[in-house]
C-alpha cells in the first residue's frame, strides 16, 4: 500500500519545531481563552496565569483540568467564545446524564476538524476515487458529519447512508461499488456477516468494500480480525479515535503500519496523567489522557479529562510522520460504557430505578455482544419474591422500568427481574457491570 501523507509539512514536522509550534499556539489560545471565556478567564485570574508564564510546553501543567461536568454546569453555551453569529454548527455528546454536552464550531474550526479527519483518511488509501458508505447515525453525534467533511475535502465520492437498514446499505455497496465503509466496528462486522447471510443471493465477489475506516468504540485486535475476515477480499480497516468536546472524530488514528494512532499534534497538546491524583505521568506511562485543543475557538478546550486510558509513543513511525502515537484505548477512568455508539453510565440506570417501590436498590447491568451490536441487560432485585409468580403484574412492572430506563438512555435494553437477595453484594465499590463482550 502506498505511504501518502496528507499535509507533509504538519505530519512531518521534526519535532522541536512541532513542540515550539504547539507552545506558540499554547500561548495564543491562552491569552484567547483569558479574553473571551469568561469561565478561564476566571481561572486564570484564581491561578495566576498569563501567557507570558509559558516558556515551554510542559508549562501547560499549571492551568487547572477542564471536564465533562464544566460543560455540563454551563449548559448549553457557557464555555462558547463567541456570540452565536460565528457559531455554523452545534454537535452534543451522545451521553444523556444530566444536560448533555454542546460543542459550537465556527467556519475556521470546521475547516481544521475536515483537515484533521482528512489526513487520518488519507493515510490509510482514501483518495478522490474513494467511494465510501458513512453508516455512522447522522445528527447531534460528530461520527458522521466529522467524517463525511473530512472525505469530502480529499475529494471522495460520499453516500451519506447513515445507520440501519441493512439490505439497502448492502445493495447500495453492491451496485454503487462502495469500496470504503465508515463504522462502528461492531456495525461493520454486523455488515459483513448479514452480507454472509445473504451469499446464494449476492455472492461475496458482488462487494467491492476493502477499506473501514472505524471508531467510536473500542476495537480488539481478535475482533478486528473477524471483521476482515468476514469481508474477506484483503479488507483492512484502521482505529480511529476523537470525542465530541475536541471536535470528534480527528483527534487521532492509524496509519498502515497500525502500531498506534497518530495524534494530530499540531492541533491538540495531549499529556498522560494518574487520574487519582492529576499528577502528569513521565512519556511512555499509561494513564488518563488529557487534551488541550490548540486551535479550536468556538469552545476551546484546555487539559480536558478525556477519562480514557492509553499511553504515547513519541517515536518516529516507519511511515514517516514525527506524530507521536496513543495506544488503543485501554479502558476508562470512570465507568462509561459505550453502547451502540451511545455513552452510557450505570449511574442513569440507577437514577431511573429509584422511587420504584417493588424493586430494592441492588442492581446489576450485564453488556453481551449479540449479533455484532452491544445490548445491555439489566437485572433488578425485587423486594417480594411472591411477584414472580403473578405474571400479568411481573409483565407490567417489567414494561414500567423498561421504558423508564430507555427514555433516559435513548436505546433499548432487557430488563430481568429476579428473587430477592440473588444479586452479588460487596463489600467495597460495587461492581454494577459485567462486560462480558470480550469472554
Ligand atoms: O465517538 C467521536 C468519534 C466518532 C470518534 C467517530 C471516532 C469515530 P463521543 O460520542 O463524544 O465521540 O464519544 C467519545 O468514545 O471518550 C472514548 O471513550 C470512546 N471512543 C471514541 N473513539 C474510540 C476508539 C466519538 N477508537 C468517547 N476506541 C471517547 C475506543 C473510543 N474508544
Amino acid at each position: 500500500m502506498r505511504n501518502l501523507i496528507f499535509n507533509p509539512e504538519m505530519e512531518c514536522m521534526p519535532r522541536k519545531a512541532l513542540e515550539a509550534l504547539q507552545l506558540e499556539r499554547l500561548k495564543a489560545l491562552v491569552d484567547y481563552c483569558d479574553k473571551n471565556v469568561e469561565f478561564y478567564h476566571k481561572r486564570f485570574k484564581e491561578n495566576n496565569i498569563t501567557a507570558d508564564k509559558f516558556k515551554s510546553i510542559s508549562d501547560i501543567s499549571y492551568i487547572p483540568f477542564t471536564t465533562k461536568e464544566d460543560l455540563r454546569d454551563t449548559y448549553p453555551f457557557g464555555m462558547f467564545s463567541v456570540p452565536n453569529k460565528e457559531i455554523v454548527r452545534i454537535h452534543a455528546s451522545s451521553g444523556t446524564t444530566g444536560n448533555p454536552t454542546v460543542v459550537g464550531y465556527t467556519r475556521e474550526d470546521l475547516a481544521h476538524w475536515s483537515e484533521q479527519v482528512a489526513r487520518l483518511c488519507y493515510a490509510v488509501g482514501a483518495t478522490e476515487e474513494t467511494i465510501v458508505q458513512i453508516c455512522f447515525g447522522y445528527g447531534m453525534f460528530t461520527g458522521a458529519l466529522g467524517l463525511h467533511y473530512g472525505l469530502e475535502k480529499i475529494g471522495a465520492t460520499i453516500v451519506p447512508v447513515s445507520s440501519g437498514n441493512t439490505d439497502k446499505q448492502l445493495k447500495f455497496m453492491r451496485d454503487f461499488g462502495t469500496d470504503t465503509i465508515v463504522a462502528t466496528p461492531s456495525y461493520c462486522l454486523f455488515l459483513a456477516e448479514a452480507a454472509r447471510e445473504r451469499q446464494d443471493e449476492f455472492p461475496m465477489e458482488s462487494y467491492r468494500v476493502k477499506l473501514g475506516l472505524l471508531g467510536s468504540e473500542g476495537c480488539t485486535p481478535e475482533m478486528r480480525e473477524q471483521i476482515e475476515n468476514s469481508w474477506g477480499n484483503g479488507f483492512f480497516s484502521t482505529d480511529n479515535y476523537g470525542m465530541s468536546e475536541l471536535n470528534g472524530p480527528g483527534l487521532s488514528g492509524e496509519c498502515i503500519h497500525r502500531e498506534g494512532l497518530h495524534i494530530n499534534e499540531d492541533h491538540f497538546l495531549c499529556e498522560i496523567i494518574d487520574s487519582a491524583s492529576g499528577a502528569v505521568l513521565d512519556r511512555g506511562a499509561t494513564g488518563e489522557m488529557v487534551v488541550t485543543a490548540l486551535t479550536k475557538r468556538g469552545i476551546p478546550m484546555l487539559r480536558y479529562r478525556t477519562k480514557d486510558i492509553t499511553n504515547i509513543n513519541y517515536d518516529t513511525c516507519k511511515c514517516g510522520r514525527t506524530s507521536a502515537r496513543m495506544h488503543k484505548i485501554i479502558g476508562r477512568s470512570d465507568d462509561m460504557l459505550k453502547i451502540r455508539g451511545v455513552n452510557v453510565f450505570p449511574s442513569q440506570v440507577e437514577s431511573a430505578l429509584i422511587g420504584i417501590n417493588e424493586i430494592g436498590p441492588h442492581y446489576q447491568i450485564v453488556v453481551r455482544r449479540q449479533n455484532y451490536a452491544d445490548n445491555l441487560e439489566v437485572r433488578v432485585e425485587l423486594i417480594d419474591g411472591t411477584l414472580l409468580e403473578k405474571y400479568g403484574e411481573l409483565e407490567k412492572l417489567q414494561a414500567r422500568i423498561h421504558d423508564r430506563i430507555k427514555s433516559i438512555l435513548g436505546i433499548d435494553i432487557k430488563v430481568t427481574l429476579v428473587e430477592p437477595k440473588t444479586i452479588e453484594r460487596f463489600t467495597g465499590k460495587a461492581q454494577r457491570v459485567v462486560d462480558m463482550r470480550n469472554s
